[in-house]
């Protein structure tokens, strides 16, 4: 909110101070919506539909239509009560003028009825507004629609009533362009990140209908679930095979609603997902904690009460029972409180012991009326806690071990002589004979090589015991020097970059996806720390008299074939097949060289999503996997089948 401007009663001084406000956002978008690359594009367009999932929220909108123009300006409208477009009484211009051009200023309308306000970002719309080339609101309310429009965040002319509202019409429809002079490169929207995220809106916001268009390409999706966090659970787990139906708990606690959703698989890895007020908080926070005290205090307290557990036997730890658990922990708090602006942790100290509480009690009971239910939930406890003795003895002897064996490393690391991990890189090439051109071809002063034979164990299918009795494994682990799963600490990491560099076939990208299978699964920190990357060889040599170049995609190499200007069957291609085939010069020139090469850094946009999709390729149902294989089969470039 603007400061008090009452006692500055002009016009032009009160436009001024609104004006400065949105320079800030313009001068230093970090510190509003968190930079300026495409994380932060869409968060402005998240940033204008939580004002409407807000709405719905008050119980006062259904329906929500977004829709990214063929210039990439995006349309969000909404059939809610409309921004009020009266007189602000300080301000003295209409509310709507004040809602998008005063920062933060959304929140102080929170009348009656206005429960929940402002999603996470809540820097409010007059930051969107501020960020965008132009912008045009249009308010349908008391049977008027209402115009304005902003150019870098400044009306360019008052508000104005353009037409009848259809009867019993009321709602908001913002439109707004981007600034490319803020957001720069060839940025733009990319459809799969923003349908991920409206799913999961969909999914904590009971019986709204998102609708989204694409009409760069005609995609287009509807989201509606009428069960809410129980449809979130049934889908996480489309692929994995249940142990129980699902528990669902909802309950107000001092006018904070909290539900929960939760359901046991027989699959390895935990699916915990928390959301504040429909924010996707993925550091978690009080709620999960709470969610977290209350599964591990029941379950101990049923184990023990019906002799599951005896005397003497310990309690499981919190990690046993969550093996296999699919869970979603949803809050909706007046005045949500959260770690910092881009860090999404939620602090309310309160929520922690309502969670447990409300969970405790509903998971409690259902244990009581679902014998069998329960008895299969306990049985998985006990597998686990058992898998996990016998793994933490694994462990531990590979780390006695690795003391052991000369300060850990692996026979076959080829270690570069560079100390500092900063100026450190390892490369991870499959098979021997790509490992002998990568150990000849680097700069061994500051890249290692790690060759890995064959194929690495399926990780997703296996328990951390088995993982850590393979040698491949066991090698990477101890080269890396981070330890692994609980255990991981990024401290120990000898080299900043991690580089998988797999050939461009089948096997390659098979041995890629298992690579990051395990990177996901057992060390996700070294991914979010942004230290993973994937190498890209070239597919082609391309050789015209003198001229040697490289295509790394087919479009490349037409390129090339236009650029050597010459005749096509004068041109020498060769296809590279594996990484095996350059000669150690032309690897370097190509793949390894920070020079020349191209690195893809390793992201992960969306731990659901990501955790869905390892799971469907690397778990236990076939005709999931096909069927994906099958749809996005057009997608994949690089692949030689
Ligand atoms: C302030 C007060 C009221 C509604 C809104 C703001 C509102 C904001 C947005 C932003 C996008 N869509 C929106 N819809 C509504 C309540 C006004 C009343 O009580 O009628």
């Amino acid at each position: 909110m603007a400061k008090k401007s009452q006692k500055v009663g002009s016009y032009a001084a009160k436009d001024i101070q609104v004006l400065e406000g949105l320079e800030a956002v313009r001068k230093r978008p970090g510190m509003y919506v968190g930079g300026t690359d495409i994380k932060a594009l869409h968060h402005l367009v998240y940033e204008v539909v939580d004002n409407s999932i807000d709405e719905a929220l008050a119980g006062a909108s259904t329906k929500i239509d977004i829709t990214i123009h063929p210039d990439s300006s995006v349309t969000v409208e909404d059939d809610g009560r409309g921004i009020p477009v009266d007189q602000h009484p300080q301000q003295k211009i209409p509310a709507l003028e004040v809602v998008m051009t005063v920062l933060h200023a959304g929140a102080k309308f929170g009348g009656a009825g206005y429960k929940v306000a402002g999603g996470l970002h809540g820097v409010g719309v007059s930051a969107v507004n501020a960020l965008s080339e132009w912008c045009e609101v249009e308010v349908k309310r008391a049977g008027k629609v209402h115009f304005q429009r902003y150019e870098k965040g400044a009306p360019i002319a008052p508000v104005k009533v353009i037409g009848k509202a259809p009867k019993g019409e009321t709602g908001t429809k913002t439109t707004f362009a981007f600034d490319r002079t803020i957001f720069k490169g060839d940025l733009d929207y990319r459809f799969d990140s923003l349908v991920q995220r409206f799913r999961e809106m969909a999914f904590v916001t009971r019986a709204i209908n998102i609708h989204f268009v694409d009409e760069r390409d005609g995609r287009e999706m509807t989201f509606y679930f009428e069960g809410g966090i129980i449809a979130f659970v049934s889908y996480l787990n489309r692929n994995r095979d249940v142990l129980h139906p699902i528990v669902y708990v909802d309950s107000e606690v001092n006018g904070t609603g909290i539900e929960v959703a939760l359901q046991y698989t027989n699959a390895f890895s935990e699916s915990v997902y928390s959301f504040a007020n429909t924010i996707n908080t993925v550091d978690g926070g009080t709620h999960q904690t709470g969610l977290r005290a209350a599964i591990t205090r029941t379950i101990n307290d049923y184990a023990r009460k019906h002799k599951f557990l005896k005397d003497g036997d310990p309690n499981f730890s919190g990690d046993d029972t969550r093996e296999g658990l699919t869970a979603i922990v949803s809050i909706k708090h007046r005045d949500p409180q959260f770690e910092s602006q881009t860090k999404v942790k939620l602090m309310n100290a309160e929520v922690q012991t309502q969670v447990q509480q409300v969970l405790g009690d509903g998971l409690s009971v259902f244990l009581d009326e679902n014998p069998r239910a329960a008895k299969a939930i306990i049985q998985k406890c006990l597998t686990s806690a058992r898998a996990r003795d016998a793994a933490r003895k694994a462990r531990d002897l590979v780390i006695r071990k690795s003391a052991l064996e000369s300060l850990t490393l692996p026979g076959k690391l080829a270690d570069c002589s560079e100390r500092d991990p900063n100026k450190c890189e390892l490369y991870i090439v499959e098979g021997d004979s790509a490992g002998g051109s990568a150990k000849q071809g680097r700069d061994r002063h500051f890249q290692a090589i790690l060759p890995l034979r064959g194929k690495i164990l399926n990780t997703e299918r296996a328990r951390l015991d088995k993982i850590l009795s393979n040698n491949e494994v066991r090698a990477l682990i101890s080269a890396l020097g981070t330890s692994i799963g609980d255990n991981f600490n990024l401290e120990g990491l000898r080299y900043g970059r991690v580089i998988i560099m797999t050939d461009a076939d089948v096997d390659g990208s098979h041995i890629r996806t298992l690579l990051l299978t395990f990177f996901f699964r057992y060390m996700h920190e070294l991914i979010e720390q942004g230290h993973l990357y994937v190498a890209q060889p070239p597919l082609y040599q391309l050789r015209y008299k003198k001229k040697v170049e490289y295509a790394y995609s087919e479009v490349d190499r037409e390129r090339i074939i236009k650029s050597f200007k010459a005749d096509a069957d004068k041109i020498k291609i060769q296809r590279y097949k594996g990484l095996g085939e350059m000669n150690p010069d032309q690897l370097w020139d190509t793949t390894m060289d920070p020079a020349t090469r191209t690195l893809l850094l390793v992201m992960i946009e969306d731990m659901a999503a990501a955790d869905r999709t390892f799971d469907m390729l690397m778990g236990v149902k076939v005709p999931p996997r096909r069927r994906f294989i099958q749809t996005h089969a057009r997608e994949v470039r690089n692949l030689d089948v």
